[in-house]
């Protein structure tokens, strides 16, 4: 047994019923007729029949307990994946329900494999956003997750002729059976129009007036605790037009312009921005953004105004965490509420806002640092550019003059206007000022964040900026994805690791134990077979086994340099292609990238992957000795197929550029062996396993610096190196694509003449040697096996419960709230 049953009143035998009432009276069908998707909505709203009555008791428990400060967590991204199992597991039916379904004839994987995955996020970002909603009700904390409710969700993604080839994702075409519509909650929201300027007696106020209303209608998700009985709520905002449609126009014919209106409105929810560590300045996104900010923002304060005459203690009830500085346009938001409804002087309004706020940066890259033409937020939010203006005025001249007086490049550079054409707002300086808290999301990148981002607010505000390591959640990464591994570790351990991940600590002296250890090796085994499945069905690709499976899944970005990977594969083949008989252990090299839409180089990083496989995967001169597998249309789902068959993590990002990384916990966790260079948490994985169980290569940060103020001639190291070169030159000729010679050169040019601003080629010869080691290493089965137990043993840091307790302890200082 790896969950303790909840006390619930559903058994087997009620489960059974209210399934099969829930197939007749919800659903219109019945047990003789209903499709395979009938039966899992049927099972859902039974499972919701024991969860909504759960989340009413939290909500009043939560009131009862004098308005428990509760954490918002306000994030563009909300990547959560399915849920049918991971409710399950949380709510502890999983075998009940299983029983349930197989006494009605349905098989439960069949049944949860018909939820659509809810890809309401590009990456890290937005899947750590699920996480932290997973630890926090887990941990028995108020907290309520705000996102959008975007009618389609991350691309759905197609490889056609070795391309890339984006479709809509309707996630929710037939309805979604665990979210439900509160319309009660609905709130409109106002935009453009002009500012007023009147007086209340002697003092000038200024009031917004607006020309236009959206509405925003709330749908709510439940987030299921493990093994408690509270849960808490992800309410995602629908954007509709606030006048259904204009019924004259339409009447005398004009039917596009009577629906203006509501296609206008509605298209703010429509679509999730496919961008990934990239600013897009499209008026639509910023909307989008503050959209978000004004329904969220008023809905907490409806919340706290049930209990409380003024905002006073508003700082007291909530907190509001900005997932970067995509939500930051909720701190002009909310001063504007405070100082033109509320009526607070400013520095009164500045103390409780500043004290509402923290902010998490999840990326130093610059490109991803987003900022708005002021132009634009003057036209859309007339108020709220004027607020940032007071903000920004009394922020240079009390904080900065005061601290560095009369030094014009301190004001130049913490100004949140940027000068030039066209004059931007700079959305992190807001938010670090008009945060009481920032974070970083690993050792490493927090030390970044203050020695290279913000340096300047480090010395101003010293105790600010803190560093909260992420984390993913055992339930879903461990316990869901790979359920053999988690059953022979809580025969092993106990059951209890999967709310202390700490206490996987336990497994290490097992790593020993011959009987433990090919358990543990058949539970690998059986995961790569089962993957090995799926690549035989989906790509016709036949892999072994016996092969080492070598697994980069993440987004395609050249930071994290998939290229490197393929120039690796290509010298390795080159190898292979010399000496048939080249010692290396066979190895399966398995993608998963989604790339943006309107990213060029990544799109061809996709196609050259795609095209060198086809070329390898069927030369017979190479029998078999390398396969390479790129898996269309990366989700949550796929991911938690791949982890657990992973025997080498791939974390191979230039030093310096990837914030974290969470995709390098769970496949740790899994057993996989991390090759990867000093980056992220990748640091932080190596001195938990030790260096002697992971293969850390490549320039640090410092070295990267130095390397780029010398001068990097990325030439230098092709002319120095004759494979590197030889590899180089394949991209450029014809051998992978023999009717489009040439195509992919695109990613030479930026190796070479492009100045290769990743540093591919520098780190290629430490890569490659890498490589070698690790191959030797797999081959030493016992040293192999020992080294991924401990891997598992030792990654108990990386919880997303552990995360969560940094964030309560440090920043938000929240207490629990049991639910009876
Ligand atoms: N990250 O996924 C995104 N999107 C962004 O726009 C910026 C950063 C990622 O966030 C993760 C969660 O903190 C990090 O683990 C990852 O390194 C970072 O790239």
């Amino acid at each position: 047994m790896l969950t303790k049953e909840k006390p619930t009143s559903l058994s087997v035998e009620k489960l059974k019923l209210s399934i099969v009432r829930h197939l007749r009276t919800t659903l219109a069908s019945n047990e003789h007729v209903a499709s395979q998707n009938t039966w899992w909505q049927a099972t859902c709203f039974a499972l919701n029949e024991e969860i909504f009555e759960n989340a009413w008791s939290t909500f009043k428990q939560t009131r009862l307990d004098h308005c428990a400060r509760t954490v918002n967590y306000l994030s563009l991204e909300f990547l959560i994946g399915r849920l049918t199992t991971n409710n399950l597991i949380n709510l502890g039916l999983e075998d009940k329900v299983r029983q349930a379904l197989n006494e009605l004839g349905q098989d439960i994987n069949a049944i949860s494999g018909e939820e659509r995955d809810p890809s309401l996020g590009n990456g890290g970002l937005g899947r750590l956003a699920a996480c932290f909603m997973d630890s926090l009700v887990t941990l028995e904390y108020p907290a309520v997750g705000y996102g959008l409710h975007y009618q389609y969700g991350l691309f759905r993604q197609g490889i056609k002729n070795g391309e890339q080839v984006e479709y809509p994702d309707n996630w929710r075409d037939y309805g979604y059976p665990f979210e439900v519509c509160r319309s009660s909650f609905a709130l409109d929201i106002p935009l453009y129009g002009h500012v007023e300027t009147y007086y209340q007696g002697d003092t000038m106020r200024k009031r917004w007036v607006p020309s236009q209303y959206l509405r925003g209608v709330p749908w709510d998700i439940p987030v299921v605790g493990f093994e408690v009985k509270n849960v808490n709520t992800l309410r995602l905002w629908e954007c509709r037009a606030v006048n259904e449609f204009d019924l004259n126009q339409f009447n005398q014919g004009c039917f596009a312009s009577a629906l203006h209106e509501k296609v206008k409105a509605e298209s703010v929810t429509q679509v999730l921005y496919p961008n990934d560590e990239s600013e897009m300045g499209k008026e639509l996104r910023l909307i989008q953004q503050y959209f978000l900010c004004a329904c969220s923002v008023r809905d907490i304060i409806n919340r706290h105004k049930e209990h409380f005459a003024s905002l006073d203690n508003l700082c007291d009830t909530n907190v509001m965490q900005l997932n970067d500085t995509h939500p930051a346009i909720a701190i002009p938001e909310l001063m504007r509420i405070l100082l033109d409804e509320e009526g607070i002087e400013w520095d009164k309004a500045w103390k409780i806002s500043q004290r509402c706020f923290a902010y998490t940066n999840h990326t130093l890259l610059p490109e991803a640092l987003e900022t708005w033409p002021v132009d634009l937020i003057a036209k859309v939010l007339p108020r709220h550019i004027e607020i940032i203006n007071e903000i920004n005025y009394l922020f240079l001249s009390q904080v900065v003059e005061k601290q560095w007086p009369g030094d014009q490049e301190k004001l130049i550079k913490l100004s949140i206007f940027e000068e030039g054409y066209p004059r931007q707002v700079r959305m992190a300086n807001l938010s670090v000022i008009g945060s009481y808290k920032v974070n970083g999301v690993a050792k490493l990148h927090t030390q970044l964040v203050k020695s290279d981002l913000f340096p300047e607010f480090d010395a101003l505000f010293p105790d600010r900026l803190v560093n909260v390591t992420n984390g993913v959640t055992p339930r879903r990464w461990l316990r869901q994805c790979n359920p053999a591994l988690a059953q022979l570790i809580s025969a092993n351990i106990g059951p209890q690791w999967q709310k202390d991940l700490s206490l996987l600590a336990g497994v290490e002296k097992y790593a020993t134990d011959k009987k433990f250890v090919q358990q543990y090796a058949d539970i690998k085994l059986a995961n790569k077979q089962k993957l090995a499945n799926y690549i035989k069905d989906n790509l016709a690709i036949d892999v072994s086994t016996e092969a080492i499976f070598d697994v980069q899944i993440k987004r395609l970005h050249e930071y994290k340099r998939q290229h490197l990977n393929l120039l690796h594969i290509l010298t390795l083949y080159r190898r292979l292609l010399a000496d048939p008989n080249y010692d290396m252990h066979s190895r399966v090299f398995i993608f998963a990238a989604k790339a943006a839409p309107g990213y060029r180089l990544a799109k061809d990083i996709i196609y050259a992957i795609n095209k060198v496989a086809a070329v390898i995967n069927s030369d017979e001169r190479i029998k078999g000795k390398i396969k390479v597998v790129f898996l269309p249309d990366y989700s949550v789902t796929l991911a938690e197929l791949i982890i657990p068959a992973a025997d080498v993590s791939e974390q191979i990002s230039t030093a310096g550029k990837e914030a974290s990384g969470t995709g390098n916990m769970k496949l740790g966790l899994n057993g996989a062996l991390t090759l990867g260079t000093l980056d992220g948490a990748n640091v932080e994985i190596a001195e938990e396993v030790g260096d002697e169980h992971a293969f850390i290569f490549g320039l640090t940060v410092d070295q990267v610096n130095a390397l780029k103020a010398s001068g990097y001639r990325p030439q230098d190291y092709i002319a120095q190196n004759d494979e590197l070169k030889a590899v180089v030159d394949w991209l450029c000729g014809d051998k992978f694509t023999p009717e489009e010679p040439g195509r992919l050169s695109s990613i030479a040019h930026s190796l070479v003449q492009g100045g290769d601003p990743y540093l591919v080629l520098a780190d290629f010869a430490a890569y490659v040697e890498a490589q070698a080691q690790l191959d030797k290493a797999y081959r030493n089965r016992t040293a192999w096996l020992h080294s991924t137990i401990l891997n598992t043993a030792r990654l108990g840091k990386f919880s997303s419960d552990r995360s969560i307790e940094d964030y309560v302890r440090d920043i938000w200082h929240l207490k629990k709230v049991s639910v009876k």
